[in-house]
């Protein structure tokens, strides 16, 4: 029997507040199971009609919107939305489950989940294929887009969580079989105050982990390096610098002459790192922590390398959409923070016509502004951060204001020479001219037709 079964929801006042993916998928299954759901959205009824079917939820859940939030005190449970801040809740609420804790409660299967600033929907989307290379019944949900929630009750191995900062902030006993920490650089920071906060609520995550789970770390990043001594379990470290960092752990995985090479101090297992396409850097080290994770749930990496053959990058992520006239047109929408774009800019070879800006989260361009000397040649900026992105680039690089990506892109077609990369990676949120980072990518789509003349691929 799981949590959720021995626990008795029915008649139980429970308040779920906002109406997005997680919220209505919370406030569905916690009504399912009997309890008096009140669920809660600051925005209107017609706001909230464009984006959430609210006739689905059922008669079980009462429905509050456009106004403020009903006081959590007067409820036995409160499951806040992931974009909610704690302080909007946590004071007067008697108990505080997000969806995640609700979903590994009622999952009796082991759990693989996936943190980190950046790559972690990609690296749950791989351990997601990797595992079903190796014959089990895996799905990935969480963070990556589908809420957790709707995992519970399918016939599944294995369950690959993306978990973000914001979800974990509302974790009990969640207890991952395996967690993984990729890279903590700053994001987030309006919510989590600094990045020393930002990365206590990341290594919640393994909190509850016991004798016989695993946290696999990324040891090149001294963030998480310095978060193993905390893990309570075993902890598998990886890297793709230098292997004398893991010279303490009996496991360990590196990189190796563009091999995986997996080391239990008695035997050294090596996959080869090669997808159909090619793989930028950092999915390299994606694929890294992917076989890692599998390799400390059981499953032998070698089994499994065939899903890294048959990946391409996920959309909007350093996707490559056009190339006219030997000018290569890439769309890292998903370069939402500035350690993104580094990223993605230190793995492009070829000289860079970047497109930068956004919303600004109020994090420091400058080692970014560094990174792009290299091999950016000009810097098209949009949106609210332009201004902040200039000042950060000021006798560095040159740098021009087209205020709309539409601007930008035509801008770049008049620019580019043969053997540029015209690169979109915002290192900004896209709430400024965006919907989401999805329509930014899409919007980029279409404009490269428009200006670049190049048909996509
Ligand atoms: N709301 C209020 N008051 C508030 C804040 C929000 O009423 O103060 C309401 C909004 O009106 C809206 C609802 O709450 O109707 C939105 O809730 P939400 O922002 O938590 O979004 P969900 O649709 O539930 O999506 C969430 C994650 N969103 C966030 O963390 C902001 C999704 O990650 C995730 O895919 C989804 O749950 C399923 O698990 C998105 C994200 O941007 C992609 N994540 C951040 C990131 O990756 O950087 C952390
Ligand atoms: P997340 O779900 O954490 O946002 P994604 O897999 O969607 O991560 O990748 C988002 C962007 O982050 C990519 O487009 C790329 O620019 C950058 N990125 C991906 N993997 C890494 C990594 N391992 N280290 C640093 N940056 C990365």
């Amino acid at each position: 029997m799981n949590k959720i079964e021995s626990m008795d929801f029915e008649g139980m006042e429970v308040l779920v507040l906002g109406l997005g993916m997680s919220g209505h998928s919370a406030a569905r299954f916690c009504a399912d199971r009997g309890a008096r759901v009140t669920a809660a959205d600051e925005r209107t009824a017609d706001e909230l009609s464009t984006m959430s079917d609210l006739d689905a939820l059922g008669p079980g859940v009462r429905v509050v919107c456009g106004q403020p939030f009903p006081d959590p005190a007067g409820f036995a449970l409160t499951v806040p939305s992931p974009g909610i801040p704690p302080a909007r809740y946590q004071p007067s609420a008697q108990r505080v489950w997000g969806d995640i804790e609700l979903a590994s409660r009622a999952l009796s299967i082991p759990i693989v989940a996936v943190t980190g600033t950046n790559g972690k929907s990609t690296t749950v989307r791989l351990i997601e294929a990797m595992l079903k290379a190796a014959g089990l019944r895996a799905e990935a949900a969480g963070n990556v887009g589908t809420p957790a929630l709707s995992l519970p009750g399918k016939p599944l191995d294995v369950a690959v969580l993306e978990v973000s900062s914001f979800q974990l902030e509302t974790i009990d006993s969640f207890r991952p079989k395996v967690a993984v920490i990729l890279n903590i650089t700053p994001d987030h920071l309006d919510r989590h105050g600094d990045l020393a906060g930002y990365a206590r609520a990341k290594r919640r995550i393994f909190k509850n982990q016991q004798p016989g789970d695993v946290a696999v770390l990324d040891f090149d990043n001294e963030v998480v390096r310095a978060l193993a001594s905390e893990a309570p379990a075993e902890v598998i470290p990886f890297c793709r610098g230098e292997p004398k960092i893991l010279a303490d752990h009996t496991r360990s995985a590196w990189i190796d002459l563009g091999a995986a090479v997996f080391s239990d101090n008695k035997t050294l297992r090596r996959v080869v790192l090669e997808s159909g396409t090619g793989l930028p850097s950092h999915d390299r080290d994606n694929a890294l922590a992917a076989f890692t994770a599998i390799w400390a749930l059981g499953v032998d990496p070698l089994q499994a390398s065939a899903a890294l053959m048959d990946f391409s990058a996920l959309p909007h992520r350093c996707e490559v959409v056009a190339t006219r006239g030997d000018v290569t047109w890439v769309n890292d929408s998903k370069a939402t923070n500035p350690g993104a774009a580094q990223r993605a800019i230190e793995g492009t070879e070829a000289p860079i016509i970047w497109i930068a800006g956004g919303r600004d989260k109020g994090l420091s361009y400058s080692e970014l502004a560094q990174a792009a000397r290299r091999s950016v040649k000009t810097v098209l900026l949009i949106g609210e951060a332009a201004e902040q992105i200039e000042h950060a680039l000021e006798g560095q690089i040159e740098s021009e204001r087209c205020g709309d990506l539409e601007t930008a892109v035509h801008r770049a077609a008049a620019l580019s020479e043969p053997g540029d990369v015209v690169l979109l990676a915002p290192a900004c949120a896209s709430f400024d001219q965006f919907k989401s980072f999805e329509d930014r990518g899409e919007r980029f789509r279409a404009a490269v037709v428009r200006h670049g003349g190049a048909e996509l691929l």
